[in-house]
């Protein structure tokens, strides 16, 4: 089966189970179509989607500090890179790095990232991963000893639920091995009116992110669902610390798919993604938990963003 054809019915199976469950839901990994990725690019350059510029100010403003306490010949390796933009400031910060080492599961998504550090730092080995990474994965044996650095920015943690997050860091830290640190990037709890705007900005890009998720449905697993149908909404779960998207029914309807039928009552929704917001005390209990050393937490002057050094 080709990697596509392997995708849709993954894709299928999920939405069959997750509109079968009570209450309806979709893994948020389904997002990221091409479609999605151009609309999350556009998200992070929205005036209300604070945390990618929050994160880039203190990468940048701390970057002697980060530089300092990483120290020279460093590999770097990055879980799910993006278009490298962020990898691109830290190895401009770090004393000699000695790779880059870009990992992710869509090769297509490895090439932006890979191709814009080549350019940026020749002469830095660039080795791609082809990998999920938030499994257990082999590094490229061309690393040898230099000390590996974990790179996981953008609050990418935020999406995993709390268990699923200590797991990714216990997975981490087996990856990168003995004596290896992590940077890693977290957004905080804060106002639940600039979180919520966060995630439903004036412009409607963040709506049009979430309800491409439907059109996705409709292109790769045959659904019927009617986008006019359904209705962004993000709300603050104080109590789970996190805000959740949903697609809310804006009417009773039947949606078919994969041969089934699924109903929807007026004002049900289908809970898309959670994006959790740490103390960072809670930040620290899950890292430990997963066996790091919180060494040190780098944060911006409204204490909006962190940026942690964990140690193996
Ligand atoms: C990718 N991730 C960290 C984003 C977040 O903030 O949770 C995804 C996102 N969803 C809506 N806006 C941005």
């Amino acid at each position: 089966m080709s990697g596509e054809a392997a995708q849709r019915v993954a894709l299928i199976a999920d939405a069959v189970t997750g509109l079968s469950a009570v209450p309806k839901t979709l893994p948020c990994k389904w997002l990221y179509d091409a479609a999605g990725a151009d609309l999350f690019e556009a998200i992070t350059r929205l005036p209300e989607y604070y945390p990618t510029r929050t994160e880039v100010g203190i990468l940048t403003d701390q970057a002697d500090a980060i530089a300092a306490a990483i120290g020279p010949g460093a590999a770097v390796v990055e879980f799910g890179p993006g278009d490298g933009a962020k990898a691109e400031l830290l190895l401009a910060a770090l004393p000699a790095p000695a790779a880059y080492v870009p990992v992710d599961i869509a090769p297509e998504w490895l090439e932006a990232a890979a191709s814009r550090i080549a350019a940026a730092r020749p002469g830095l080995p660039v080795l791609p991963v082809v990998a999920d990474f938030a499994q257990p994965f082999a590094l490229p044996a061309r690393l040898g000893a230099a000390p590996r650095l974990g790179f996981f920015p953008g609050s990418t943690i935020g999406n995993f639920e709390p268990g699923e997050a200590t797991l990714f860091l216990r997975r981490a830290r087996e990856t990168l091995g003995r004596g290896a640190r992590m940077l890693l990037g977290a957004d905080l709890v804060k106002d639940a009116a600039v979180l919520e705007a966060a995630y439903d900005d004036a412009a409607g890009v963040t709506a049009g992110f979430n309800l491409n998720l439907l059109r996705r449905l409709n292109r790769e697993a045959g659904a019927d669902f009617d986008l006019g149908g359904f209705r962004h909404r993000a709300v603050w779960n104080a109590a789970a610390e996190r805000v959740e998207m949903h697609l809310v029914a804006q009417r009773a309807q039947t949606v078919r798919l994969a041969g089934r039928e699924f109903r929807f009552a007026e004002g049900e929704t289908i809970h898309t993604e959670n994006s959790h917001k740490y103390r960072p005390e809670r930040l620290r209990g899950l890292a430990e938990a997963a066996g790091w050393r919180a060494a040190t937490m780098w944060t911006d002057e409204r204490a909006w963003f962190s940026v942690w050094l964990l140690e193996g």
